[in-house]
């Protein structure tokens, strides 16, 4: 028996650059899309945990159909909650990731129908690990024009769109396990796509 999924997702790669020359393009690797827990946990079980990937990778986990990058169109007007552990020795970074890659498949980072939840990523560096939950929005209103361009095709206002963008984050913070006076960071993708880096000026903390 297989339990689906609410989406189907896909998982990427990012290999660590060997060169100069290598561009962001050359190093991400789509590796496989599945739709079902027991899929998820076989591929889980076949794959290098975090701790045991070269600096510089990524493991990114995305609805099937968003490429993990800035420019995807579902992701051009988004940004994303993240946070970077910097003691990495004391940082259980497997089980961190196996939580946050769970709340994303079990759909527990959002409210049905929000639609805002596009992936989340790993990035592994020399000296920190970065968990992060890419958002489709900044929490921007959306006009009630029924054309299917949002999750239902139903509107919002600024106000809700603010309180889904604070609610995943207070969520991921949660699943990250962080004290309360430890603050998970919110940027806008173009932000960091200026800034030539994700660390970019947090827009939004929890
Ligand atoms: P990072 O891995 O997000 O952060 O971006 P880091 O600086 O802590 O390593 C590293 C670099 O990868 C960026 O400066 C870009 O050159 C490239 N890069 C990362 N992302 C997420 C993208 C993306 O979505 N699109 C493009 N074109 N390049 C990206």
């Amino acid at each position: 028996v297989k339990h689906p999924l609410q989406n189907k997702w896909t998982l990427w790669f990012t290999k660590p650059s060997s060169g100069k020359g290598d561009n962001w393009n050359d190093l991400l690797k789509e590796v496989i899309t599945f739709n079902s827990v027991e899929e998820f946990w076989g591929i889980y079980n076949n794959i290098a945990p975090v701790s045991d990937l070269a600096l510089k990778s990524d493991y990114h986990l995305f609805k099937e159909g968003v490429r993990p990058e800035w420019e995807d169109p579902q992701n051009k007007h988004g940004g994303k909650w993240s946070y970077s552990f910097k003691d990495k020795r004391n940082c259980d970074i497997n089980d961190i990731w196996l939580h946050t890659m769970l709340a994303a498949i079990g759909e527990t980072l959002e409210e049905e129908d929000d639609g805002e939840v596009m992936g989340v990523v790993v990035n592994v560096r020399k000296a920190f690990f970065r968990i992060g939950v890419w958002t489709r929005t900044i929490g921007k209103s959306i006009p009630n024009r029924g054309d299917g361009d949002v999750a239902g095709g139903k509107g919002r206002s600024v106000q809700k769109g603010q309180d889904i963008l604070m609610q995943i984050g207070k969520r991921f913070k949660e699943i990250l396990k962080l004290p309360a006076n430890e603050p998970v960071e919110y940027s806008g993708h173009t932000d960091a796509a200026h800034s030539g880096s994700t660390r970019a000026k947090a827009k939004f903390t929890v």
